[in-house]
């Protein structure tokens, strides 16, 4: 299976030919890619045989680890039956009916809020983009079309489309290709660690945070807010994990309002957080709900919208046609290799090893970090952690953002063999949720390396003592 390969050549025609996502291509151009050949289990291997613990499961979807020959099967065998077919002209198939049905019984029913439709595409962007669809939709039958602003919170992340990128809250991304679409705004994210204020504990942060949303309602006046998106837990943003209080207060005011509530679970859903979906654990009634990566554990593209019965039943019950949908759709190898998933999960038990097992050893182990002199901050929620680099832990004192220490300890980690990725200073970890206690050891290990070796340079360079 490991095919030698010519890094030299590889890189070269990269060089020449592939344009990566969020790449600065000319500086990429000047260091040349590194080549990722095989993978298995928590490990991925380059071209040059070095060995690297992936604890970014991919970008954050390969939950079920890799080379899991199950998946493989599901798909030969799918692609051998029937590789493609539309869903559009009244046809359908049976993988992705399979699904959508399985999938509405993994989501609970939550205060009368039940999941029973799916909306499918290939990704979480595609899949945000067809949430604004669908909820201008919703509003227009309802005879409310003046409904139209959907609200969304700085740093958050909802994919890389006109309207994933507006939804989302990243200024770089929106700096490019005047962004936001019209219609679309944002409040502040729930970051006690950056934005409490001294005295103010937790909770009462959480309750002023969701009260931006109110604020932001009443200011544009409750009858043209459509809905607010949001991920259960900032994951791009550098697992942003918020106050307890926080979706209470959220699900207080969307209903007082009548708003709708989008949970965007890309990164959440799938066992992440030691659930299938994630807003079971923090207590709220979405109306609808985002998926995508950890569906197929990223071995194929699909996504999706669980469409609750709010929306559903007047979609449905309204009729007249929904002008929107991809070739890809349900697509039937997709489904298929998400059902084998689906089955590797719930033979495992994934989300309940990462509520009850792995999930709270690693929950102790990285908080065991917050010794570092360098570490301001060590948390986790289920199987996703984020650290902060601090100049000054008791002060919370930021280092220089020119510095670039995020990215010189994520050098530290590839040159290690570990994958951690860096945003800004806060060093981010979302692993397979198949690691066993000695893997998350050994994770331990090589995270305690990388943030030595970074202290080393930075107090060589003057900047800790
Ligand atoms: N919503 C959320 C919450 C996501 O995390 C998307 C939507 C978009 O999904 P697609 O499949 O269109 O990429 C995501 C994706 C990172 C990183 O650097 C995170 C994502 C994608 C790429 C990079 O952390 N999340």
């Amino acid at each position: 299976m490991n095919t030698p390969v010519d890094t030299a050549l590889i890189q070269s025609l990269d060089r020449e030919h592939f344009l990566h996502p969020f790449t600065d291509f000319k500086d990429m151009a000047a260091h040349g890619a590194r080549v990722i050949t095989r993978a298995e289990n928590i490990y991925v291997w380059d071209s040059d045989g070095h060995k690297l613990l992936d604890a970014m499961s991919g970008l954050w979807c390969v939950n079920v680890g890799y080379g899991r020959e199950e998946l493989a099967t599901a798909a030969y065998r799918q692609m051998m039956t029937l590789p493609y077919y539309n869903s559009f002209f009244q046809t359908t198939n049976v993988p992705a009916v399979q699904l959508a049905a399985r999938l509405s019984a993994l989501a609970p029913e939550v205060g009368g809020r039940s999941f029973k439709h799916v909306f499918y595409s290939s990704s979480g962007s595609e899949s945000n983009d067809s949430n604004v669809r669908m909820v201008r939709r919703y509003w227009d039958l309802l005879g409310q079309p003046e409904r139209k602003i959907i609200i969304g919170r700085i740093n958050g992340y909802h994919g890389s489309t006109m309207a994933g990128a507006s939804l989302g809250g990243m200024s770089s991304m929106h700096a490019q290709g005047d962004l936001p679409i019209p219609n679309i705004t944002h409040i502040g994210q729930p970051y006690f660690y950056e934005m409490g204020q001294p005295g103010e504990t937790p909770a009462e942060f959480g309750l002023r945070a969701a009260g931006w949303l109110e604020d932001k309602i009443l200011a544009l006046g409750a009858d043209k807010v459509a809905a607010f998106i949001a991920e259960p837990v900032q994951g791009a943003g550098g697992v942003i994990i918020p106050p307890d209080s926080y979706w209470p207060e959220i699900q207080r005011i969307v209903d007082k309002y009548g708003i709708l509530l989008i949970s965007d679970e890309v990164i959440c859903a799938f066992g992440r957080v030691g659930h299938w979906f994630a807003y079971e654990k923090f207590g709220y009634r979405p109306d609808l709900v985002t998926f995508a990566k950890g569906v197929t554990s990223g071995y194929i593209p699909l996504g999706g919208v669980m469409v609750g019965n709010r929306v559903a039943e007047v979609l449905i019950e309204q009729g007249g046609e929904f002008n929107h949908g991809y070739t890809y759709s349900g697509h039937p190898v997709a489904c298929a290799v998400a059902l084998a998933n689906l089955d590797v999960m719930e033979k495992e038990n994934l989300p309940g090893r990462v509520k009850d097992d792995i999930g709270p050893y690693l929950a102790k182990r990285f908080a065991e970090l917050g010794e570092h002199p360098l570490v301001g901050l060590a948390e986790t929620c289920g199987f996703m952690g984020g650290l902060v680099l601090s100049k000054n832990k008791a002060m919370h004192e930021a280092f220089d953002p020119e510095l670039g220490v995020g990215m010189l300890c994520r050098g530290h980690c590839f040159r290690l063999g570990l994958i951690m990725r860096a945003v800004g200073d806060r060093m981010i970890i979302a692993p397979p949720l198949v690691m066993t206690h000695e893997q998350i050891d050994e994770m331990m290990t090589l995270i305690r390396r990388c943030l030595d070796a970074t202290l080393v340079d930075l107090q060589a360079a003057g900047q800790m003592d």
